[in-house]
């Protein structure tokens, strides 16, 4: 198994050659050879977990881990619009346009997904296995980035009412295996403002600070609205970013699939 992280440049050179011309993809060599590329970071997390053993083989259980992975979709799909917006067909919409949508999109949209997340979570894994599964993969990766400030556009702040969630991300940022796949930088990533992205310890922890309500999350949201890289777009980690590990980098070889360096 390997993992290749490919830079803007390269990820731009191999586009034709992708199923869907995005990235992940997984390349899958057949007992005979063949090989098969395999789009959607879904369905690849899911065969990376059954492979692996934490897929469960009871259909009920596996609807739940489903049902929770399309929910972290669900919850980031306006944000990823608004952030891409060429990509979803909102490439006409201006920069005041798109600024106030990622407003309210920190401030109402992922909060209201939070909150139904927030209810569902135990003292265990996500979906109820006994071992972590693709729904704590899917959230705990994208929660992970918006905590430490890299989801540019939304405000870390929004974790604070969720004390059920932020303890089920302890949980599984302190797995070893986790915490040898991530290098996580105490500094926070950069690109987000210090006042709106506390930095998380080494360990993955929080850093001590009372929590602000949800109404103060949506006021810092607004404060501390980010800078563009662009008019009315909020770009992603550059590949200088990611290269400096300032978001946490894999620190070894782990896993299958070809990534983009460059963005989440
Ligand atoms: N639904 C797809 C989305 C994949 C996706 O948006 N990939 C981005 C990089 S993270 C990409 O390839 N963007 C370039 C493009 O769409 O042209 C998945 O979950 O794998």
């Amino acid at each position: 198994m390997e993992d290749v992280r490919h830079s803007r440049e390269a990820f731009a050179a191999l586009k034709a050659s992708l199923p869907n011309g995005q990235l992940p993809v997984l390349t899958l060599t057949g007992e005979d050879g063949k090989v098969e590329k395999i789009a959607q970071s879904s369905a690849i997390l899911r065969l990376i977990c059954s492979l692996g053993g934490l897929h469960p083989s009871e259909p009920a259980a596996a609807a739940r881990v489903d049902a929770l992975v399309a929910m972290e979709a669900d919850t980031l799909a306006a944000y990823r619009a608004v952030k891409y917006p060429g990509r979803y067909g909102l490439g006409g919409l201006d920069a005041a346009a798109l600024d106030a949508a990622m407003t309210a999109v920190s401030a109402t949209v992922v909060p209201t997904h939070l909150a139904n997340l927030e209810k569902l979570v135990g003292d265990g894994w996500l979906a109820g296995t006994e071992k972590p599964s693709a729904a704590d993969f899917a959230w705990a990766s994208s929660l992970r980035e918006l905590r430490v400030g890299a989801m540019v556009g939304l405000d870390p702040a929004i974790l604070e009412p969720l004390p059920r969630t932020r303890a089920w991300l302890d949980r599984f940022l302190a797995l070893p295996a986790v915490q040898a796949y991530y290098v996580v930088e105490p500094a926070g990533f950069g690109a987000a403002p210090a006042a709106a992205a506390p930095a998380p310890a080494a360990s993955g922890r929080r850093q001590p600070g009372s929590p602000r309500s949800p109404t103060a999350a949506a006021a810092a949201a607004e404060k501390h609205k980010p800078a563009k890289t662009h008019a009315g777009t909020y770009g992603g980690p550059s590949s200088d970013e990611w290269a400096s590990g300032k978001l946490g980098r894999p620190s070894g070889a782990l896993d299958v699939v070809e990534t983009p360096s460059y963005l989440s």
